[in-house]
């Protein structure tokens, strides 16, 4: 009598089959999704394509790991008159060891180094930086800016300058602008600074403080929001930055520079 329990080539080829077309829908659905909101900085275009590679590689490994369990789930189940038996005694098997060390080790070690290439190059500083230093506390974002007289000053709303790079200068329009180098400084807990629409996040940690840049290149107002749980205003603790023309920021940081003073 065949035995219920044996994995036979055509089990294998039907698992094959099914998580080759189970990848490519996982894959297509993964890539479809729009992930992240409108790109606005010049950062958004490497991080988009790292997720991207991100699903490609990774829900094959899905896929073979949950295609394996429910096929063993279903092949080896407990059969009726089974309830007291143990299960059949199992030794290593070197080869197959080996394999599901050395292959994931390979996957792990290129994304890292993937992965710090593309952190190299979203995090490369400009020679021309506006330097902004952004306060987290419970529950609001304040922003520290060198006013036009020198002076500092804090605003609750960001506002950079991007310079369109075609006719068009409304909201959407393309820009080439100013490096944006963020100081973040926490005032009380642990708080994550981030701009969906700029990709870039970075923790705001009280005691120290911590760094990241953006090339804004799309005009129009973007959400800053704390992406770290940071106590019962979490969910309200939200800014925006505001890319605009440099006519406009210039005229901002005058108005700003002025009511300091004034
Ligand atoms: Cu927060």
């Amino acid at each position: 009598m065949k035995n219920p329990r044996e994995v036979t080539r055509s089990d294998v080829i039907m698992m094959i089959g099914i998580g080759l077309i189970a990848s490519a829908v996982g894959i297509a659905l993964g890539l479809w999704i729009d992930w992240f909101p409108t790109a606005a900085a010049t950062q958004a275009a490497p991080i988009d394509t790292f997720y991207d590679v991100l699903i490609i590689i990774s829900v094959p490994v899905f896929v073979l790991v949950t295609t394996v369990v429910l096929f063993s789930v279903f092949r080896f189940r407990m059969r009726a008159g089974e309830e007291e038996l143990d299960g059949p005694p199992t030794h290593g098997n070197t080869r197959l060891e080996i394999i599901w060390t050395a292959i994931p080790s390979i996957i792990v070690t290129a994304l890292c180094v993937y992965g710090a290439s593309v952190l190299s190059e979203i995090d490369a500083a400009k020679a021309d930086q506006i330097q902004v230093t952004a306060y987290a506390q419970q529950f609001a974002w304040d922003f520290e800016y060198t006013g036009s007289n020198g002076k500092k000053f804090l605003t609750e709303q960001m506002y950079v300058p991007c310079k369109p790079t075609t006719a068009a200068t409304g909201d959407g329009a393309a820009c080439s602008g100013q490096q944006i180098k963020f100081d973040i400084k926490a005032v009380d807990v642990i708080h994550s600074f981030w701009i969906p629409s700029m990709r870039m996040k970075q923790d705001a940690v009280p005691g120290i403080t911590t760094h990241t840049k953006v090339n804004p290149n799309r005009i129009g107002s973007y959400p800053i929001v704390c992406a770290e749980l940071c106590g019962i205003g979490h969910s309200i603790m939200r800014s925006t930055i505001h890319v605009v023309t440099p006519a406009r920021y210039t005229a901002w940081l005058a108005a700003k520079s002025a009511a300091k003073t004034g």
